[in-house]
């Protein structure tokens, strides 16, 4: 039988210096992730990193809305939408992986958010729930059926991608020690109710690596 990192895709999810300590909209810990990502970076067949790209001025960002303060919520024309502070800007230092990311052995690098308009938590679907990242075209070409997700943060593009796994099918597991929340207002414990009732298995690196 293939084992797990024959058979399964690993997605590291916006591993940013914007999301890392210093950045922008620094995840608590953030950094903790890096050494956790790159042991199951060298174990995958299968790697795929995710960069959140968005266009200066995209409506996600608390700047784009006159008055509005980060971390304040919209109401957008697909619904309800946190205002961000500006984060992972194309091309800037704060859009590229951390550097001591190994980005080597990835075989795609997916960028979302690029929509002015639209912003894309989730690695597959971006938050209008309708427009597609080319991620699940991407993994049906390849023949992947499980998804292995680590990164940033748990509980916003983490939760969303493994969320939208389920629902087209895939089986999930979260290595829960390659990944750290931004925990705003109860937001990892839903994301984890949310994510244990849609079936996505909770796992660990070691388990992952050696289990
Ligand atoms: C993310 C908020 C805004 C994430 C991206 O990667 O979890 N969170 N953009
Ligand atoms: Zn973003």
């Amino acid at each position: 039988m293939p084992s797990i990192l024959e058979d399964a895709a690993l997605v590291v999810i916006d591993v940013q210096n914007d999301f890392c300590a210093g950045g922008a909209l620094a995840v608590p810990d953030g950094d903790a992730v890096v050494p956790a990502a790159n042991r199951l970076i060298e174990a995958f067949q299968v790697v795929i990193l995710t960069q959140d790209w968005h266009p200066p001025g995209h409506a996600s960002f608390a700047s784009a809305h006159s008055g509005a303060e980060p971390f304040s919520m919209t109401e957008m024309p697909y619904g309800p939408q946190v205002l961000w502070p500006d984060h992972c800007v194309q091309g800037t230092e704060g859009a590229a992986f951390h550097p001591d990311l190994d980005t080597r052995r990835a075989r795609l690098v997916l960028r979302k958010g690029t929509d002015p308009a639209i912003d894309s938590y989730s690695a597959f679907f971006e938050n209008d729930r309708v427009s597609v990242t080319g991620l699940a075209g991407a993994l049906s070409d390849l023949g992947v059926e499980h998804v292995v997700l680590a990164g940033l943060a748990t509980d916003y593009c983490v939760c969303w991608s493994a969320l939208d796994a389920r629902a087209l099918g895939l089986n999930v597991s979260l290595v829960e020690d390659a990944c750290r929340a931004i925990d705003m207002d109860g937001s990892l414990a839903s994301a984890m109710t949310n994510m244990l009732q849609a079936g996505v298995r909770l796992t660990n690196s070691d388990a992952v690596l050696f289990g």
